[in-house]
């Protein structure tokens, strides 16, 4: 049997001594893995991790952040550690098993902790990483979600966690080994992605695979991938129809449940001995491999081809053979795709390409996407989950003083929404979210945060269903109102609105003789007068509504609407 197809060790226990040790790991204190534990946990129960025994100790980690090496010299490039909080730590006694479980409080193995420590995150960012700068997403993860000490001892594993999605395409190392040898396949290209595949991709990893005179493993990424990713659901039903592409037999699928740290070189040797553990013998790495994007001073944190050469210089001991992934091209006059580099007549012929920018811009703009550049099964797939964005969700965000007009606007808004059609509009006015929502909350700055965040909560979900929600609360703070245009820029547009009424205008007005009492100081903590009010720095719309009639302040917000995109132009 060929080496690479030979069955892999495993940390499994058989299955009488899982159900044995599953009741007994009950009384054990418990670890609640978070989402990225239990994807590092399957791949090293599974032996995608091999040779890892465990979550890593303090003197294999230092090796590792280091040198890219264990211990006992083995090449790892990547900290796999179990990161946890600092109660959590202290209540532990070196040597005790802890009992490790998914979200859903089932128990898929155990750990003996036999180390305990406090890492230098700035360090471990630096080494493997490159720099300790949050706007790459694992160091960002690293000092805002990961906890504070880690813990390192050798995992039992009791069973796989639970996947009710996409279950036939799933498989372990064993599985996959096991695979290629029923077929018969003996060499075998894997191709990493963690985004839908177009012609160019489908060319290129065919003309990898028949290069290499082995076959092709097509081996997509679905734990977690670069924050902003077409999920994978969308994802895997665009790769279902590719896979049909290909001469039958000579390609096959397999869903990985690995979650991405964007290491870009070191994340490419690390995807080298994953793949070698499922029993590929070659692996297709190119330009800029799991690159993360740009620095906080706006340039590649990686060089293009770093990731070839540090891969290529440890390709022996990885165990697989790298092959150079092509930028392909579409010659238009023979409707073609080429290697770029190996087109001879470059200025005889038509090459077209289309950037992933572009291809984002076509469809947020439902503008034709062409056959030469993708198959219309996936472009078919992208519409349905990221629809043009006049039939997406978005939300409206008023934001002004008491009394400045943001419910008349917002209800006028609402209205001629409606008129309009096509989408259910939803107003999430101060008064009414105050009475329905947030009816326990009062005025101080904790109370007011709460109650912007429910009701961009409620707007986010509002969004995410392809809904219009309208919200007209004062929210005073920026740092509040930053955080709900994230939560709901995952689903759609965020449109602040500044109604920017002066306080001596909505003082002067008084409507609901509020400012009196505030400034008697029978209402306390009220804004503008005994309380602060952060003037938004850069709204979408700013709108004046001295001496303009509602009308035309709610006409200018369907205007701003329109220049997003988020409405047509045939609305009057
Ligand atoms: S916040 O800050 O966004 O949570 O406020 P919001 O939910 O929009 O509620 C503002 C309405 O509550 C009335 N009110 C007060 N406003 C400001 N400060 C104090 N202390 C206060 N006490 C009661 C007031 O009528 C606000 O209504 P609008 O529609 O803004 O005039």
């Amino acid at each position: 049997m060929l080496p690479n197809l030979a069955p892999i060790p495993e940390l499994y226990v058989s299955y009488d001594s899982a159900q044995k040790l599953k009741v007994e790991a009950a009384d054990l204190t418990s670890w609640d893995l978070t989402p990225r534990q239990i994807c590092d946990l399957e791949l090293l129960m599974n032996g995608g991790f091999n040779p890892l025994k465990g979550f890593l100790s303090e003197e294999d980690y230092n090796g590792v952040v280091e040198n890219m090496r264990m211990a006992d010299g083995s090449l790892w490039p990547m900290p796999i550690t179990l990161d946890v909080n600092e109660d959590f730590a202290a209540g532990l006694e070196i040597g005790q098993d802890i009992a490790l479980r998914d979200q859903e409080g089932v128990i898929l193995g155990t750990m003996t902790v036999t180390d305990r420590w406090e890492p230098n995150k700035s360090r471990e960012a630096e080494k493997v990483f490159g720099a300790d700068d949050i706007a790459h997403p694992a160091v960002n993860y690293l000092h805002h979600t990961a906890g504070k000490i880690y813990l390192g001892g050798p995992v039992t594993g009791i069973q796989q966690p639970v996947h009710y999605d996409f279950k036939a395409r799933r498989d372990t190392p064993n599985e996959l080994r096991a695979y290629f040898r029923k077929m018969g396949w003996r060499k075998i290209v894997a191709f990493q992605t963690r985004n839908p595949l177009h012609r160019a991709h489908q060319e290129l990893t065919f003309r990898a695979a028949r290069e290499a005179q082995a076959n092709l493993l097509i081996h997509p990424v679905v734990g977690m991938t670069k924050p902003g990713d077409v999920d994978h659901f969308t994802r895997v039903r665009c790769y279902e129809a590719v896979l049909d592409k290909y001469p039958a037999a000579t390609t096959a699928m397999s869903l990985l449940n690995l979650a991405m740290r964007m290491a870009g070189p070191r994340e490419a040797v690390w995807h080298g001995l994953i793949r070698a553990n499922h029993g590929c013998t070659h692996m297709i790495v190119g330009r800029d491999h799991a690159g993360p994007g740009k620095n906080s001073a706006g340039e590649d944190f990686y060089g293009a081809y770093d990731a070839q050469d540090l891969f290529r210089e440890h390709e022996e001991e990885i165990g697989i053979e790298m092959v150079d992934f092509k930028h392909m091209v579409y010659v238009q006059e023979r409707a073609q795709y080429e290697p770029n580099d190996e087109i001879e007549d470059k200025d005889d012929v038509t090459i077209l390409n289309i950037s992933g920018t572009e291809l984002r811009r076509r469809l947020a703009e439902g503008l034709e996407i062409p056959e030469w550049f993708s198959f219309p099964e996936v472009v078919a797939e992208l519409r349905k989950t990221k629809p043009p964005r006049s039939q997406q969700g978005f939300t409206v965000f008023f934001t002004g003083f008491s009394g400045s007009g943001k419910s008349t606007i917002a209800n006028a808004l609402m209205v001629k929404l409606m008129e309009m059609g096509g989408r259910p509009v939803t107003l999430l006015d101060g008064d009414i979210v105050r009475k329905n929502l947030s009816s326990e909350l009062g005025f101080s700055k904790e109370h007011r945060d709460l109650n912007i965040r429910r009701i961009g909560y409620v707007a986010s979900e509002i969004t995410k269903n392809g809904g219009i929600a309208i919200c007209a609360p004062i929210a005073p703070y920026a740092t509040t109102r930053r955080a709900v245009r994230e939560d709901i820029e995952q689903f759609g547009a965020f449109v602040e609105v500044h109604v920017a009424t002066s306080l001596e205008e909505c003082e002067r007005r008084d409507r609901k003789g509020l400012y009196k009492l505030a400034r008697e100081g029978k209402i306390k903590e009220f804004t503008g007068i005994s309380d602060p009010y952060d003037v938004p720095v850069n709204p979408e719309l700013s709108v004046e509504t001295e001496n303009v009639d509602v009308d035309n302040c709610a006409h200018q917000v369907l205007l701003k609407l329109e220049s997003m995109g988020l409405i047509s132009g045939n609305w009057g």
